[in-house]
């Protein structure tokens, strides 16, 4: 048998990637891939698990009893989401308490959009519309992304966001269709969500430190700059077609480009949120902890159930 050296490995790496195939679990992969893929995949699955918190806040408070079911449904998947991409980080050599620790002591970042508070039902309506429709853009391309077990869990959770995203439109068109004070709540809720969600696609690129590695390895297929453009081409019609207005003066149609200019980012605002200084990021954390607490004796149980099961087969 030969022994392949570290250059050749990591030539044959790169080739894979290269030919668009996939990496899979057992895969000779470059430590620093595989440091990113564990970086990526977990803030991911923290994202969608702290996502809850937010809409759950609106569980009990929802309208009707319609507006309740779908809700509990959107976040009983975004659960799975989060249990999807666990299982996807761990099969980079990581366990799930790892995973967990690292949330929990603040070291992985989440998504900074949860760090913002759900303040009327229209958030729920916004949050669907933009946050959904943001991350939905960003998971398509993710459906290629060179890591083959987060690609695949990409393309189930893309379906279920699809639908998230029609759900809070309708919320929102509900809303715009309905009194006056209505309208002005989808306003508002427009009004505080926009611009995190701009946000949610990452720093410019060229304040991306993480970009180039991960264009190369073929995780990023575009960049956040694009994604993000493609975000706001896309939007700007759905607001005019509820009648309300995106908070930017310097929003325009630009004929040359064929994009939408937009007004400047507070990425101030955005490293703060990150670091852990958002308006909700203490309250999140702490909610994540107790609920982890809270939860010992069911992993527990389950633990025990399993070894009886394993001794009595064995
Ligand atoms: N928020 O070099 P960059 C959902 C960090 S949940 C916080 O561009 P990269 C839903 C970044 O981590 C869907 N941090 O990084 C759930 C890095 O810091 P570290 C959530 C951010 O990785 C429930 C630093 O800034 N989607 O849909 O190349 C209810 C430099 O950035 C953010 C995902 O998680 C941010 N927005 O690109 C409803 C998508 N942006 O790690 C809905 C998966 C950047 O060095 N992630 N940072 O400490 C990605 O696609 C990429 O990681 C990003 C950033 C585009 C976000």
């Amino acid at each position: 048998m030969t022994t392949l050296t570290s250059e050749e490995l990591e030539r044959r790496f790169q080739e894979k990637i290269d030919e668009n195939q996939y990496i899979e679990p057992k895969d000779w992969m470059i430590e620093k891939y595989r440091q990113n893929m564990i970086r990526q995949i977990s803030q991911h699955a923290h994202s969608e698990v702290v996502g809850m918190l937010p809409e759950g806040n609106w569980i009990t408070r929802a309208p009707n009893l319609r507006r309740k079911v779908a809700l509990l449904a959107k976040i009983q998947d975004e659960a799975g989401h989060g249990l999807y991409l666990y299982s996807a980080a761990e099969t980079l050599g990581i366990t799930r308490e790892e995973l967990l620790e690292q949330l929990h002591s603040g070291k992985a970042k989440y998504s900074n959009i949860f760090n913002y508070p759900t303040l009327t039902w229209a958030d729920i309506g916004a949050v669907g519309w933009l946050v959904d429709g943001a991350a939905i853009i960003n998971q398509v391309m993710l459906q290629r992304a060179s890591y083959g077990p987060y690609a695949r869990a990409m393309v189930r959770i893309c379906r279920e966001e699809s639908f998230h995203q029609r759900q809070g439109f309708e919320i929102m068109l509900t809303l715009c269709r309905g009194n006056a004070e209505q309208k002005e709540m989808a306003q508002d809720a427009l009004n505080r969500w926009w611009w995190p969600s701009l946000m949610m696609f990452g720093p410019n690129d060229k304040d991306s430190p993480h970009s180039a590695e991960m264009a190369k390895w073929r995780v990023k297929r575009e960049t956040n700059d694009e994604l993000r453009q493609r975000f706001i081409d896309r939007v700007v019609p759905q607001a005019d077609f509820l009648g309300i207005k995106i908070p930017d003066s310097k929003l325009k149609w630009n004929e040359t480009s064929q994009h939408y200019d937009f007004g400047q980012i507070n990425w101030d605002e955005f490293y703060n949120v990150i670091k852990g200084n958002g308006p909700c990021n203490r309250e999140r954390l702490k909610a994540r902890i107790e609920a982890h607490e809270q939860g010992k004796w069911v992993r527990d149980a389950a633990t025990a159930y399993a070894n009886k099961r394993k001794n009595k087969a064995a």
